[in-house]
């Protein structure tokens, strides 16, 4: 018998036994670590070596297998709306489309429906940052009796292109340029204003991208839309077309352009950070459900075309009906296995919603399946459980296939089948009248690689967006195109946009032309003359969302010696009204308050800039406040706070700060010794009317 060999004495040093790590608690065979095959390991912290000082042993399948598992830990990131945050929760309808559809969804009266939605940015990679200048992705995935109903959509009614084909030519131009690989999650740059330029159907939606619904104060202040017209179907297959708009209970916010750069670099994670965090302290985000309802004549009416996805129809024309409500509740247990690998389709709908013949939404049914593929790499990815359909069985005679999880008894992989006269289980059956049925639509046409003539206005209703806004929102959309076409170094490419936009308004490009120090180029031609529109105050955002504190948070600034009685005022009273509280000092340990008392603190100054809270106050020391008139992250603090037209709160010992940072008296600057109460009607939105003061707008 041969004897083991001993460990062969290293001539220096022999490392045996582990390495010091500790273990807080010890594995059971319930608890132990096991390999992927279920085989329990001993040792977690060392590789199976030729003596303690190595070569590591090939044989050492415990390592190999951790070790390449971790090597293929990463799926291809989403080729679009790779940068995401999602949360489940639930869809309840409060007023039935019987008359319309059949699809249970929206008959059910408050009959409530699992749901996991996905808010996402388009442009950047998945390691991005959450607040660039972009389109916000709003992908609701709805676990209905009759399957999956996927309402993919976006937080901006209209989209930038006509017909499917173009769709990868967009995105090549927006993502970062070819050759240099920059700039990460950004449209401002040539490539995309060279395109953008070049196809005056995106002009609409450049107005749209260009306002403040682009740099979004949360994903709970976000709307959603369907962006195509779709189509419900009724019991006796009469159709109806209907628009989908998801519309927040806080109301559309947004930040300042200024404000949404420094978050980038204060908390890139500011979006999901948020949407997690109101989540988890029970304050659920809330969307009401709305339809827009036309008959064929009613859209055959409408002065544009309701297949093309560059219209919207105005709230005005065809008032929005709320059917339903969503609310998230739950986030995600683990981000890869639901945010990650949740495949949004298109195609998934249930029997009584229809598409409509929209060229965009038709390559959409194409695209979504198939990226799948890639990403997730097998036909089966319907299995995994956040596709999984849940409101109902899912059963047919596909087979096989790489991750194949089902597993599947008897012979019937076939259809139609006698095997039931012969005792055996036959399968599942189509279904001619609960099944999904397309409508009936008549087709008689030309083989064509053709627009429609009735998609040819491509201005009319981007006038009506600029024109529609208050002044301020104006503003900020010409100073945005400023930015945006400053960063393109080409001059042409700038000209071309500044030609487009004197279709759509002679003061606009104008505003536009003076801000980039250029002259005015002719004015394009266009493919039709736009029209006039009756404006639509709807599609403002300053001054309609609801004046709260829900859903915003408010940042105390506190150093030792202030007056803890002002901190718990101030906190009591932007409490009651709904916000939340966050106490910052200038170091993380705690604040030593007047009297001694020890406060809590929730975020270091240097770290907790004032751009993560929409409103602030300051509650200082006068020794505290001396020390801080030395601290640039204090007087960034407040000026920030100023220049992005948020409330400041200040006891008298902080008036030195204020001064220092450039605060001049306003409505929104609020003494303490006021009574705390007088902060909150400020605290509760911005102060528009600071702007001019703060900032040169185009
Ligand atoms: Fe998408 N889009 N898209 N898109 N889209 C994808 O699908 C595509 C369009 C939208 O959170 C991809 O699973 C084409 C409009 C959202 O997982 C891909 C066209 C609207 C999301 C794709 C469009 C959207 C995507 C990439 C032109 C608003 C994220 C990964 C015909 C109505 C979903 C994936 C999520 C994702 C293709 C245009 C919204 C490549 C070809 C219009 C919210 O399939």
């Amino acid at each position: 018998m041969t004897k083991p060999p001993k460990t062969p004495s290293a001539p220096m040093q022999t490392i045996v036994g582990d390495g010091g790590e500790t273990h807080q608690t010890a594995a059971t065979p319930e608890t132990r670590i096991t390999s992927n095959h279920g085989v329990p390991v001993s040792d977690n912290q060392n590789s199976l070596k030729a003596g303690g000082r190595g070569p590591t042993l090939l044989e050492d399948f415990v390592l190999r297998e951790k070790i390449q598992h971790f090597d293929h830990e990463r799926i291809p990131e989403r080729i679009v709306h790779a940068r995401g945050s999602a949360a489940h929760g639930y869809f309840e309808l409060t007023d039935s489309l019987a008359e319309f559809t059949r699809a249970k969804v929206l008959t059910e009266v408050g009959a409530r429906t699992e749901v996991f939605v996905r808010f996402s940015t388009v442009a950047g990679g998945a390691g991005s940052v959450d607040t660039p200048r972009d389109v916000r992705g709003f992908a609701v995935k709805l676990y209905t009796k009759e399957g999956n109903w996927d309402l993919v959509g976006n937080n901006i009614p209209v989209f930038f292109i006509q017909d499917a084909i173009k769709f990868p030519d967009l995105i090549h131009a927006v993502k970062m340029e070819a050759d240099r690989g920059y700039p990460q999650a950004a449209s401002a740059h040539d490539t995309f204003w060279d395109f953008i330029g070049l196809m005056p159907e995106s002009t609409h939606m450049i107005m749209w991208a260009m306002s403040d619904r682009t740099i979004p104060r949360s994903l709970r202040m976000i709307e959603g839309f369907g962006v195509h017209t779709f189509r419900l179907l009724n019991d006796q297959d009469e159709a109806t077309f209907v628009k989908f708009h998801w519309r927040p209970k806080l109301g559309t916010q947004s930040t300042c352009w200024d404000e949404a750069v420094k978050i980038a670099g204060a908390d890139p994670d500011y979006h999901r950070r948020d949407l997690y965090e109101a989540i988890d302290s029970g304050a659920f985000p809330e969307w009401e459900l709305s339809v827009q309802l036309l008959s064929q004549a009613e859209a055959d009416a409408l002065p544009f075309d309701i297949l093309d996805a560059t219209k919207l129809i105005p709230e005005e024309l065809y008032p929005l009906r709320v059917v339903g409500r969503m609310v998230l509740d739950r986030n995600p247990d683990n981000f890869f296995a639901e945010t990650e690998q949740v495949a949004f389709l298109p195609s998934n709908l249930p029997p009584g919603i229809d598409v409509s013949e929209d060229p965009l939404l038709q390559g959409r049914l194409f695209s979504y399946q198939d990226t799948q593929l890639s990403r997730l790499g097998t036909v089966n990815f319907h299995q995994l459980p956040i596709n999984q359909a849940k409101g109902c069985p899912f059963q047919n005679m596909q087979r096989d296939g790489q991750m194949q999880t089902q597993v599947f008894k008897g012979r019937a992989n076939y259809e139609p089948n006698s095997l039931a006269e012969a005792g055996e289980d036959g399968g599942p059956r189509e279904d001619p009248k609960g099944g999904y049925r397309s409508f009936a639509q008549p087709m008689e046409e030309t083989k064509v690689r053709l627009r429609s003539e009735t998609f040819a206005d491509h201005y009319s209703q981007a006038r009506l967006f600029y024109r529609s806004q208050t002044e301020i929102e104006q503003a900020h959309m010409a100073t945005a195109l400023v930015f945006e076409l400053s960063k393109c170094v080409f001059e042409h490419v700038r000209l071309r946009v500044l030609g487009n936009l004197r279709n759509v308004d002679e003061s606009l490009a104008q505003r536009v032309a003076d801000g980039l120090a250029m002259k005015l180029p002719a004015k394009s031609a266009a493919a039709a003359e736009p029209q006039d529109m009756d404006l639509s105050p709807a599609l403002r955002i300053v001054g309609k969302y609801p004046q709260t504190l829900e859903g915003r948070a408010v940042g105390v600034l506190v150093t030792d010696g202030a007056d803890g009685a002002v901190v718990a005022a101030v906190k009591k009273a932007v409490e009651a009204a709904g916000g939340a509280v966050k106490i910052i000092a200038p170091k993380i340990g705690g604040v030593k308050l007047k009297g001694g008392d020890l406060l809590a603190v929730d975020g270091q100054l240097a770290g907790t800039p004032s751009v993560l809270f929409d409103a602030v106050a300051l509650v200082l020391s006068e020794a505290g406040c001396a020390e801080l008139l030395g601290e640039g992250a204090a007087t960034d603090f407040v000026k920030n706070a100023f220049g992005h037209l948020k409330a400041i709160a200040f006891t008298a010992e902080a008036k030195p700060l204020l001064d220092k940072s450039g605060v001049e008296t306003d409505p929104g600057v609020v003494d303490l010794a006021e009574g705390a109460k007088a902060f909150i009607a400020p605290a509760a939105t911005r102060q528009w009317a600071r702007e001019p003061k703060v900032r040169l707008l185009a």
